[in-house]
């Protein structure tokens, strides 16, 4: 699962791709090379196991981050940064609320609003190019071919067209899970659901959850399958460089409970569609990700096919009781630990245990 950093020049998006992912590179302005970097998703859940177990390893899901060059017409007109984007499940799209004068802004002042409405429409033109293309042939088989199925993908690249003529995201689009399935292949931009990330300056960081709050009940609400979280670069970069001792002091010197990248990776991780489960042993404690609503079988599949093909039973207990019970024979005694067959659906939270031939 990727999520891609998007965003105008100088709004903060290698800063924030290198405190998330801890890697660092050089500058290299114009570039148009997308970075990859893998983000630890956070999960109190799991440390609490690996307290319990203490397994040489506790492994973290993941979320992978791709930092992408400022988007921009010359950009979007580059194949391979396009290529880039394409591949990606989600955005995150950086938006600029801190001022420094030290960094000029593109457009030279600061109106998240108006830049998320240029970046929006970069990318809907991107798509509404794609769409006129397949349509023109599309026009021109028709003529040649009687085929429903060109019929049915010309109607619906027609509504396509018609929302991006308005000037409307297609992730805005009601569609059925059959033109999902017709759409799924030109991997559209416009239609990547997307996290806003509002990146605010120190001064706000005591106000971080209202102005979350404010953005996403004011501008940003009634957007479908869009998401808002806010936080405050500067300081995330210097809490990355404290030890974890000092890092508690540190956020509630600015008013702040936790850090802002800890609620972004869940953000991203959710407006995914995704979730954990875990397994947690002597040997190793860890979370997987699988979508929502994944059967147990599935989940069997994430950690091996094999046991999602050899799948016989889950042994299933919540982890907090296996947590205050002290472990397997705790939760066994009290009739916790479940038997659940191929067909149970996985809540998030839930230790497994597959039983496989
Ligand atoms: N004051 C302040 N400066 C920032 C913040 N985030 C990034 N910057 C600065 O803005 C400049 C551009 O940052 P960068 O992360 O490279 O932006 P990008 O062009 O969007 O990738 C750098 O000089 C950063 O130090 C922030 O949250 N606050
Ligand atoms: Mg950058």
């Amino acid at each position: 699962m990727k999520t891609a950093i998007i965003g105008l020049p100088m709004v903060g998006k290698t800063s924030l791709f290198t405190i998330l992912t801890g890697v660092h590179h050089e500058a290299r302005i114009g570039s148009t090379a997308a970075r990859m970097g893998v983000a630890k998703v956070p999960d109190a859940r799991l440390e609490e196991l690996g307290r319990l177990f203490a397994p040489p390893k506790v492994t973290h899901a993941t979320v992978e981050y791709v930092d992408m060059p400022a988007i921009s017409k010359e950009s979007l007109r580059d194949p391979g940064y396009v290529a880039s984007l394409r591949v990606v499940d989600a955005f995150a799209q950086v938006l600029r609320l801190f001022a420094d004068d030290t960094v000029p802004h593109e457009k030279g002042s600061l109106d998240p609003v108006r830049d998320l409405e240029d970046v929006e429409t970069e990318l809907i033109l991107s798509d509404l190019v794609v769409v006129e293309k397949r349509l023109e042939r599309l026009d021109k088989d028709r003529k040649k071919i009687k085929n429903p199925e060109l019929d049915r993908e010309f109607e619906l690249l027609e509504k396509c067209k018609t929302a991006l003529e308005r000037d409307q995201p297609l992730r805005q689009l009601e569609i059925d899970a059959d033109e999902e399935k017709r759409l799924r292949g030109f991997q559209f931009l416009s239609q990547k659901p997307m996290l806003y990330v509002l990146n605010l300056g120190e001064a706000e960081a005591g106000q971080l959850h209202e102005r979350e709050r404010e953005y996403r009940e004011g501008p940003l609400a009634g957007r479908a399958h869009t998401a808002v979280t806010a936080v405050c670069g500067k300081i995330e970069a210097e809490l990355a460089e404290l030890p974890r001792a000092e890092q508690t002091d540190y956020l509630a010197s600015y008013g702040l409970a936790e850090s802002g990248l800890e609620r972004l990776i869940t953000a991203t991780y959710s407006l995914l569609g995704l979730m954990s489960f875990l397994t947690a042993g002597e040997d190793e404690c860890r979370a997987w990700t699988i979508p929502m609503h994944s059967s147990a079988v599935k989940a069997a599949g994430a950690i091996h096919s094999d046991f999602e093909k050899k799948f016989i039973r889950a042994e299933v207990v919540n982890w907090k009781s296996l947590v205050d019970l002290g472990g397997y024979a705790g939760v066994r005694e009290k009739g916790l630990l479940r038997l659940e067959g191929k067909e149970y659906i996985v809540k998030d939270g839930d230790v497994l245990v597959i039983r496989h031939g």
